[in-house]
């Protein structure tokens, strides 16, 4: 029976997911003069209600200005010229710009997205919110295209390419056959539960604690929001920790130093993630190209799962910006292989940190050693301190 369609819709780059890489690759391809229409699962305010990342890598930084959605988060955001890491009471300095040169900028996912909205707006870009139902349909074809149910109606859009920016859980990871697909995969044992409260931030800088009770991280957003983490079991539940259990854990996990210094607050916000590190190749098939969680996720120890979304989006939209300028398709054929180069680094460092920072349920007195051992090196060591600030400021593109 033929299919009546609610619309035909038509442009050159369906967007699938309006997250950060969604709406980043969207803002890039149209200031370029490329159509896109972004298809999105959730409403907008849904999106904006996500409390993700809060570390931007330089690289990051340069593409939001390339992007032109810079404004707020020079005005609002702080760059960091380095971070501590912490062995119980001791305190070890990471000075990004005397070992590599570089900062980071510390600014929240939430604002990004909310800024990528915006700015999508004023260009008039179409962002379908609350779409269901997408299936992706002759994509080894030059004449793909994506159906979908949206108020009600089926629609069809047709397209040049499409670009699977629907994260971890979307559809378009699993539209490239089993197969063809190599998956690797490592699950941790344990998750951050994660607290947002209206407190000043414990310290200017951020701190990553490794501690015999388990890993913490203090974080912030700005003078007046901080964003902290501890180490919880798989089987821990959010409900199990009261405000007062949260300060109470972070308290014990950071040096006294620091701890006589926290200032605590209610939450407004408190989370369990799990932590996994995943990359699934290839990360393109025919006219499907993969961005962000959709083809990787990273633990957070490393600050580079919405970083490694920016670089996978400067791959593909430079790739995509040569195919329509100047009809040149040798970035798009090879955009996989650019991407996940850059992938594997990315998730080298952030399993490295995930390892050196946390307790293990098996682990062994030599395993404590070992870590021991790794904190002591960068703290006598300007060469390791150099390589841990070269890729915690992000690598080059
Ligand atoms: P996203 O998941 O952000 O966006 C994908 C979008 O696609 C979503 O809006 C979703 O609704 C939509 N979608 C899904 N399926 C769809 C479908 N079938 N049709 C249409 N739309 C669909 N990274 C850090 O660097 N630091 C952190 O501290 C950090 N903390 C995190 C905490 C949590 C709880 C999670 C889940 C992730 C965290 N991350 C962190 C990683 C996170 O920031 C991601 O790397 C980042 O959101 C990646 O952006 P996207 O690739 O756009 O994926
Ligand atoms: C955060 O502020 O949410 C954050 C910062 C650095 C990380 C992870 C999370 O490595």
């Amino acid at each position: 029976m033929n299919q009546v369609w609610e619309s035909l819709l038509q442009t050159d780059v369906a967007i699938i997911g309006g997250g950060p890489a969604g709406l980043l690759l969207s803002q890039l391809l149209m200031r370029a003069g490329i159509r896109t229409v972004v298809l999105e699962r959730k409403s907008r305010d849904y999106v904006l209600s996500r409390i993700r990342a809060g570390v931007l890598e330089w690289g990051t930084v340069k593409l939001l200005e390339q992007a032109g959605v810079d404004d707020r988060m020079h005005r609002e955001g702080k760059p960091h010229h380095g971070c501590y890491l912490t062995s119980d009471d001791q305190m070890i300095r990471i000075d990004f710009v005397e070992a590599c040169g570089k900062q980071v900028m510390v600014y929240g996912q939430t604002e990004v997205t909310r800024d990528l909205y915006d700015a999508q707006a004023a260009l008039g870009a179409t962002i379908l919110h609350e779409v269901e139902d997408v299936v992706l349909n002759d994509l080894k074809t030059d004449a793909p295209f994506v159906t979908f149910t949206h108020e009600g109606g089926k629609h069809r859009l047709d397209c040049a390419y499409v670009a699977g920016c629907d994260g971890f859980h979307g559809i378009s990871r699993p539209s490239i056959p089993a197969e063809v697909r190599r998956e690797f995969e490592k699950v941790y044992p344990f998750g951050w539960l994660g607290i947002l409260s209206q407190t000043p931030p414990v310290d200017d800088e951020l701190i990553y604690a490794n501690h015999h009770r388990g890993f913490a991280l203090a974080s912030m957003r700005n003078p007046m929001l901080s964003r902290y983490y501890i180490q919880v079991p798989l089987t821990d539940r959010v409900e199990n920790w009261s405000d007062e259990a949260f300060w109470d854990e972070l308290r014990r996990r950071l040096p006294q130093e620091v701890a006589d210094k926290l200032v605590t607050g209610p939450s407004i916000e408190k989370s369990i993630a799990p932590l996994r590190s995943f990359v699934t190749e290839p990360m393109q098939w025919g006219r499907l190209f993969l961005c962000g969680d959709a083809a990787h996720i990273v633990p957070p120890t490393g600050a580079k799962g919405l970083n490694l979304a920016a670089s996978d989006v400067h791959y593909l939209s430079r790739a995509l910006i040569a195919c329509y300028g100047e009809g040149d398709s040798t970035l798009l054929a090879r955009y996989g292989e650019d991407a996940l180069q850059r992938v594997w680094k990315a998730m080298r460092f952030s399993w490295s940190m995930t390892t050196m920072l946390h307790q293990f349920p098996e682990q062994s007195e030599f395993d404590r050693r070992m870590q021991r051992v790794e904190l002591g090196t960068l703290a006598s060591s300007a060469d390791a301190r150099k390589v841990l600030a070269e890729n915690y400021t992000g690598l080059p593109y």
